[in-house]
This record gives C-alpha cells, structure tokens and sequence, in this order.
C-alpha cells in the first residue's frame, strides 16, 4: 500500500512538471537579432508563438523597441508608443492571445530598415491550421503543403522547411502534453492496483 500510493505521488508529480515545462524563447530574428535590412515576416513565418512563450529582442545600443498600435506599426509611426524599451536586451511575456506590434523608433529603421515584426500569440495547445494565425514561409513551401492535422505534425514541417534558429525547441512542447497524459494514465493504472 506506501509502495503504491508512492508511485502514485510520483506519477502525479512527474505528469504536473511535463505539463508545465512548455515555454519557448525566441530570440527576434533568430542570429540576426534585431537590426537594419532583416526581414522579419520571413522570421515569424512558419512560427507558432503560444501563450507562455517569450520572445527577446536583441540589439545593438542604438536600436530601441517600441510597442505600437496596429495602425502605427503599419505607418512605422514612432510618436505614441504603448511602452519604450532599450538597452539591448528586451523581452516580452506573451501572456495572452492575440497581435502585438514592435519597431524601432530610430527615424527610417522602421521604414527603410525593415525593423518591424508582429507577433500573433495562439492559446497554449492550439493547432495552427491553414487560415489560422500561423502562416508559411514566404517564397519557400507552398501552403498546401501544410496538411490539415495534428500541430505537432504541422510544426515538425516548419522545422524542416526552414526555419535556421529556435525550430528545433518547438519539438518538445507537443511531446510533454503526452507525457503528461502517459503520467496520468500511470497514475489512475496504479490506484486501480492500490
Ligand atoms: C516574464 O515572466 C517571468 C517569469 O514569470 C518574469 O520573471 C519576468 O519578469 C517577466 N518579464 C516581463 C518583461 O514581464
Ligand atoms: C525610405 O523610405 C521612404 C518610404 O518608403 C522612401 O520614400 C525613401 O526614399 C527611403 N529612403 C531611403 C534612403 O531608402
Ligand atoms: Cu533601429
């Protein structure tokens, strides 16, 4: 009987750790970092951010990242920031679903330097299907080939498709939900014995 009800502890205690280690951290335009002439829809193309996840901006002292509107990201409008930020080093929580928008606020980074990306942060576990907020890499694998199916199985393509940073961290996430269920399962196995 404490044989049991230990290895029941542990199976519960093991599947709560798989459930929770699920972050990612991404580093904004992966070795590029956060810079003049980077091309960043072709950065977050293919990526599926989730809440939990984080992301930092890396740069030079003479870059800053401003969180705008929508509409001032689309006018590359510095002039009434949702927040300010530099130093060099700058992360975001991405702590709900939805669009945020980030530039440079140096006059033409954002214009003539491309140092403009959104983030579209999906619910934790949701599949990032076609039309979904996830898209496909710009001028590389067509949509279509980004089947219907589990996210895990859409996110593997993404690792192989393109991607050069932060692809190969996506993998783990879709795999812990699963052990965490192996844990659960475990765990009812062994109180049925007990
Ligand atoms: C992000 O979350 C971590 C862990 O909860 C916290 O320590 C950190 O201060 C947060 N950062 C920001 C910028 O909110
Ligand atoms: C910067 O971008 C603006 C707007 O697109 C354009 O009119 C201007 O010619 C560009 N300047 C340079 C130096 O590329
Ligand atoms: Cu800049």
């Amino acid at each position: 009987m404490k044989a049991s009800s230990g290895a029941l502890l542990a199976a519960v205690a093991f599947a709560a750790v798989a459930a929770t280690a699920v972050a990612t951290t991404y580093t904004v335009g992966g070795t590029d970092k956060w810079d003049t002439y980077i091309d960043y829809d072709k950065w977050t193309a293919g990526k599926t951010f989730m809440v939990g996840d984080t992301i930092e901006f890396k740069y030079m002292p003479y870059h800053n990242v401003l969180e705008v509107t929508e509409e001032d990201y689309a006018a590359c409008n510095p002039g009434s920031p949702i927040s300010t930020h530099s130093g060099g080093d700058t992360t975001f929580n991405l702590t709900a679903a939805g669009t945020r928008y980030f530039i440079c606020g140096i006059p033409r980074h954002c214009l003539n330097g491309t140092m403009h990306v959104k983030i579209t942060t999906i619910p934790y576990g949701a599949a990032a299907g076609p039309g979904g907020p996830a898209q496909a890499p710009l001028g590389s694998t067509p949509a279509d080939a980004f089947a219907p199916g589990p996210a895990g199985y859409r996110v593997a393509m993404d690792a192989a498709g393109k991607s050069p940073v932060a692809a190969p961290s996506d993998a783990p996430r879709y795999r812990q939900p699963a052990a965490a269920v192996a844990g659960l399962a475990l765990a009812a196995l062994v109180a049925l014995v007990a």
